[in-house]
């Protein structure tokens, strides 16, 4: 096995009884104290074709943070680039704030030739991640354009491990460039700015076909933890004769578990979901866009013993809907509520496009001011066309409507917000420090889709 997928799949043995207790051995690769380099390297997704970007420890995704929750965990990171800063945030994590990582909060860049340390309680369980988190603006070789992001997975005190293999899978496109990209469906007005598209795309760092297959047997729940660390598309993925029973969303287990055909996943979400592996064959486990698959986004899942090319089938048609997963709708008090509209400014014809929340892009961005220990909901009213995952940092939040439908339980730390479409979630102020509060697409909030929660 090569070197890059060796450290992308992290494969249990098999059927390890659930009943026993008995810890997965990946468990054994737990460490409290990391050390990640940012390096300039090169990378070979698709057979000859090489691509050259910045990544930690010279591998796509970076190593696998494994650690149990509640326990210190410690991380050098080093800056080995030439005459470029850069931060690491701890994406989905309750940290202090001058361990987040978001230079807007006042944490400090780290200067190439420097090494800073991050240290920290690990909470709250789940599937989290890492990545750069630097202002990119036109430059592509910046931030999350890079390969610069990583798997960072908490363990629960109490792991059911009801699984016989799990796979950190993160979705991923290259090679980006600004192209003028006029939706004809979304009609008037036809001013709108640059927008990114990309060549090539990958599960964990390889095209589909060229990463190792994932291997799986018959009888098999495999678990698959996914992550859409991807700058600024969104993607629907499939596995042909297989459905997907959502565990949790964005690291946190959600309050009715779904079994779907088709994940969603919009840039900074994670999905944990387990397969029954009860279709034996060789298939093609990628996007449903049919474009976005030719380009790389897949992986092929082969059965022992199984032998041909592998096989890719549309899914039925199906639509992503947050409120399954969440339970009915219940009345709660907030101590407040901030309503915010997010719209866009087109850039015209080659110009770049702005973003502004109430009117306004950061930094003039008004704050949300709120006092520790109390409740908060925010109001998401999409007036653009496009979709906006919406992420606030060190903080959990609870989505309470979605697209007009009320529903209650479902915690994540990102959540889209589709084209003129509104969404609502509620927050408690429990750990004080500024946060970040920003659209996870690398060129919104480079544009001004950005503010700060601040307590008073
Ligand atoms: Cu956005």
């Amino acid at each position: 096995m090569d070197r890059l997928s060796r450290g992308a799949f992290l494969t249990a043995a098999a059927a390890v009884p659930i009943a026993a207790g008995v810890s997965l051995p990946a468990a054994a690769q737990r460490r409290s104290h990391y050390a990640l380099t940012m390096n300039l390297t090169t990378s070979e997704i698709a057979p000859g074709h090489t691509i050259e970007t910045i990544a930690y420890n010279d591998t796509i995704p970076g190593p696998l943070i494994r650690v149990r929750e509640g326990e210190q965990v410690t991380i050098d990171v080093t800056n080995k680039l030439c005459g470029i800063d850069d931060i690491v945030h701890w994406h989905g994590l309750q940290v202090p704030v001058s361990a987040d990582g978001a230079m807007e909060e006042g944490d400090p860049m780290i200067e190439p030739g420097t090494t800073y340390r991050y240290t920290f309680v690990a909470k709250p369980a789940g599937t989290r991640w890492y990545h750069a988190h630097a202002i990119a603006k036109t430059d592509f070789n910046r931030s999350l354009y890079t390969g610069q992001f990583g798997f960072f997975y908490i363990e629960p005190k109490n792991d059911p491990g009801r699984y016989d293999k799990e796979a950190f899978i993160a979705l991923r496109q290259w090679e980006p460039s600004w192209v003028i990209l006029q939706d004809l469906r979304r009609g008037p007005p036809a001013d709108n700015g640059l927008e990114v598209n990309y060549m090539s795309a990958s599960f964990n760092g390889r095209a589909l076909g060229f990463g190792d297959p994932i291997r799986v047997r018959q009888g098999q729940r495999v678990l698959f933890r996914l992550l859409n660390a991807d700058a600024t598309m969104d993607a629907s993925i499939a596995l042909p004769a297989h459905r997907f029973t959502v565990l949790a969303l964005d690291g946190n287990p959600v309050p009715v578990p779904q079994t779907v055909d088709v994940l969603y996943l919009a840039p900074g979400e994670r999905i944990d979901a387990v397969v029954e592996m009860n279709a034996p064959g060789v298939w093609v486990f990628g996007a449903t866009q049919n474009a976005m698959r030719t380009m790389g986004m897949g992986a092929v899942v082969e059965y022992a013993g199984a032998r041909g090319d592998p096989v890719w089938q549309a899914p039925p048609p199906s639509q992503w809907d947050y409120t399954i997963f969440a339970r009915p709708p219940v009345t709660r008090d907030v101590d407040g509520i901030f309503p915010l509209t997010f719209d866009k400014i087109p850039g015209g014809r080659g110009g770049y496009n702005r973003w502004t929340i109430n009117g306004k892009s950061w930094p003039d961005t008004d704050h949300l001011v709120v006092q520790r220990g109390k409740r908060y909901r925010i109001v998401l009213n999409n007036q653009s066309g496009d979709m906006h995952p919406i992420h606030l940092h060190r903080h959990t939040f609870e989505v309470t409507n979605w697209t007009g439908k009320a529903m209650s339980g479902l915690m994540k730390d990102v959540v889209a917000v589709p084209g003129r479409k509104t969404a609502e979630i509620e927050f408690v102020a429990d750990n004080p420090g500024t946060s970040l509060f920003h659209c996870h697409m690398q060129d919104h909030q480079d544009f001004g889709f950005m503010t700060l929660v601040t307590y008073t």
